[in-house]
């Protein structure tokens, strides 16, 4: 039987810090804003821009929400990207993605003032994460290795095995595990003997985007498994890239989905917001 990693509580966690470096912050007169964009009316994405916009009144942060029409032009947002970049009350911008296909993603993250990339998607951002220099994590995968150190988890020497390499939550989570000492393997959807790889993880992160991709043959007796997939299942339910019913027995810790990696999302985002705001007040 594994130990569940509560998202939830790990993140209530995070919040409660955050919250209380807030208080310390607006005590010196510095409120921290985070704006959020959303394009278009991708119901999925409704769901995650209100649990931040919630989570920024919990912590005490001011947050504007933009929600512009399906149509928006790739002008429009870039010109409202451009405002948020110059206004001050503003320290966090993001762009809710998926964006609609109309829309160039890689151009509207390269108008965000990297110092008010609260993703840490811009190109200057990587770079930095890349080189171990960073005042930004990107939120996904600082989430998880927010739960690994709670658990007291120590990644090194570890087999880490990342499924997924996407920008977002592939090749950045492999560059943190890499920073912590372990040793990391990437795969994908051209890895020849994915099987036989993943079952050599002490640590095996799930980022494919595919309902219960990860079986419990994959999974080394006494792994670490962190899942990063959102996916519906065939029912409609909520459902990771891990077929939690059948590794969880396998596993020394899992993830749940929800309740897991989301929600560590979130808060992440809002340490660094909290970053930002510091950043911008020179505090
Ligand atoms: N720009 N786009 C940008 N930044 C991000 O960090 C994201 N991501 C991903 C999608 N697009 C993004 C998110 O915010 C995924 N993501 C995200 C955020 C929150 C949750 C899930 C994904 C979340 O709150 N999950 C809950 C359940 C939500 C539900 O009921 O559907 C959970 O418990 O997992």
């Amino acid at each position: 039987m594994a130990k569940l990693i509560s998202g939830k509580e790990v993140s209530a966690k995070v919040r409660a810090q955050v919250r209380e470096e807030c208080e310390g912050l607006k005590a010196k007169g510095i409120c921290p804003g985070l704006a959020v964009i959303i394009v278009g009316n991708d119901p999925a994405s409704r769901v995650y821009v209100n649990n931040k916009k919630k989570a920024c009144a919990e912590v005490g942060f001011v947050s504007e929400e933009y929600a512009l029409p399906e149509e928006t032009t790739q002008e429009e947002l870039l010109e409202l990207i451009r405002t948020l970049n110059n206004k001050p009350e503003i320290n966090g911008i993001l762009c809710q993605l998926p964006l609609p296909a109309h829309l160039d993603e890689k151009e509207v993250i390269n108008a965000i003032d990297p110092i008010k990339d609260v993703d840490a998607f811009h190109p200057s951002n990587v770079g930095r994460i890349m080189i171990g220099d960073y005042h930004f994590l990107p939120c996904t995968p600082a989430g998880v290795m927010e739960m690994i150190h709670n658990e007291n988890i120590d990644v090194s020497g570890k087999n880490c095995v990342v499924i997924g390499r996407s920008n977002i939550v592939g090749k950045p989570m492999a560059m943190l595990l890499l920073h912590e000492n372990g040793t990391v393997t990437i795969c994908h959807s051209r890895t020849k003997n994915l099987k036989e790889i993943c079952a050599c993880a002490d640590i095996l992160v799930a980022a494919v985007g595919r309902p219960k991709f990860v079986t419990a043959d994959m999974v080394k007796p006494g792994a670490v498994v962190l899942d990063v997939g959102i996916n519906r299942d065939e029912n409609g339910k909520l459902c990771g890239d891990v077929d939690f019913e059948n590794v969880e027995p396998k596993a020394s810790y899992i993830t749940p989905v929800p309740g897991g990696v989301g929600p560590m999302t979130i808060a992440m985002l809002m340490k660094n917001t909290l970053m930002a705001a510091k950043l911008q007040a020179n505090a």
